[in-house]
């Protein structure tokens, strides 16, 4: 059995990036199903109350948000690189743009379209993650006219950077800008066809999303929550085998510590400080279920202090 165990769902579009992370890479996984709503009674006993999808467990080691997750699959299966020499300032660059502007329009413009498509607790529960009043089916409307202008203005723009029929976004080589880009682009047209016209009139897009989907998600196998959260309660976490670099105002390791995403869902993750560099910061939580269980983090877009008192 592959070591490899995803937390997903469906119509996770940051899920989708990892699936097709493991497409590109050709890997065997485990698939577990998260529900895309709180509760998750079995995730969150292995991330210490982290609730984004998606996670990826090996063993009692656990990473969160993708940009870590995509370090850790090139770092244990580092052919085809998602992150070749050359191209990967350029495709951070593109990557930050595609998750952010980009992203956030086509995501209003969708979920706007699509709300009758959508779980029915869905809106009621992203109200709650962003701390923010439950929006009445006519604002969700709304919101999705106010962006509609904005997805129209940005895609031309990858258009344009694949006009001279380049393969890729960065050129001849894959990257995590493809992955990036395609996975809000997938967002626009998973649920249903009603925003297909929009992408009509872009042929390189056209082609190089018919790429992007050529490269699958890998092989992929079932697996129930209790039968990932039986690995992790009978592994270890791992070391690591990495000097981290660390800095006078860092946290001592082994104290107690909290992470929150800086962006949206910023519930704390208390545990005790276990790894830390430039790159990752590794907290290590402890409960009845799962035993001991290394919690990893990307630095960007997390905030790490220590728990005082
Ligand atoms: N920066 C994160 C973003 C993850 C994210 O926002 N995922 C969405 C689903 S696509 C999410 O978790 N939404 C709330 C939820 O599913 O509970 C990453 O790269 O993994």
């Amino acid at each position: 059995m592959s070591e490899l165990i995803l937390h997903h769902y469906d119509f996770s579009n940051y899920s989708e990036k990892a699936r097709v992370a493991m497409g590109f890479k050709s890997l065997r996984w485990n698939s577990v199903t998260i529900p895309p709503v709180l509760p998750k009674p079995d995730l969150t006993p292995i991330t210490g109350g982290y609730r984004r999808a998606p996670v990826l467990q090996i063993g009692a080691d656990v990473y969160c948000d993708t940009r870590l997750i995509l370090r850790e699959l090139e770092r244990r299966h580092p052919e085809p690189s998602l992150f070749p020499a050359g191209s990967t300032g350029l495709a951070n660059a593109v990557s930050a743009w595609a998750e952010g502007p980009l992203f956030r329009a086509i995501m209003l413009y969708a979920w706007g379209t699509n709300h009758d498509l959508m779980p029915p607790q869905l809106f009621e529960d992203r109200a709650g993650m962003r701390g923010l009043p439950v929006p009445s089916v006519a604002s969700v409307e709304r919101a999705a006219a106010r962006n509609a202008p904005l997805v129209r203005a940005q895609l031309p723009l990858v258009e344009d950077m694949l006009a001279d029929q380049r393969t890729w976004i960065c050129g001849e080589r894959f990257t995590v800008a493809d992955l990036s880009v395609f996975h809000a682009l997938w967002f626009l047209t998973d649920r249903s066809d009603r925003l297909g016209h929009e992408l009509a009139h872009l042929p390189a897009v056209a082609g190089w999303m018919q790429r992007m989907r050529g490269l699958g998600h890998g092989q992929r196998e079932d697996l129930t929550a209790e039968e990932a959260l039986a690995i992790a309660r009978d592994s270890e976490p791992v070391p690591s085998s990495r000097n981290g670099v660390r800095y006078p105002e860092d946290p001592e390791l082994g104290s107690l510590v909290e992470v929150r995403a800086a962006d949206y869902a910023r519930d704390a993750i208390v545990g005790r400080l276990d790894f830390l560099d430039t790159d990752e910061i590794a907290v290590r939580i402890r409960n009845d279920r799962v035993g001991d269980i290394a919690v990893h983090f990307p630095r960007i877009g997390f905030e790490l202090r220590p728990v005082l008192g």
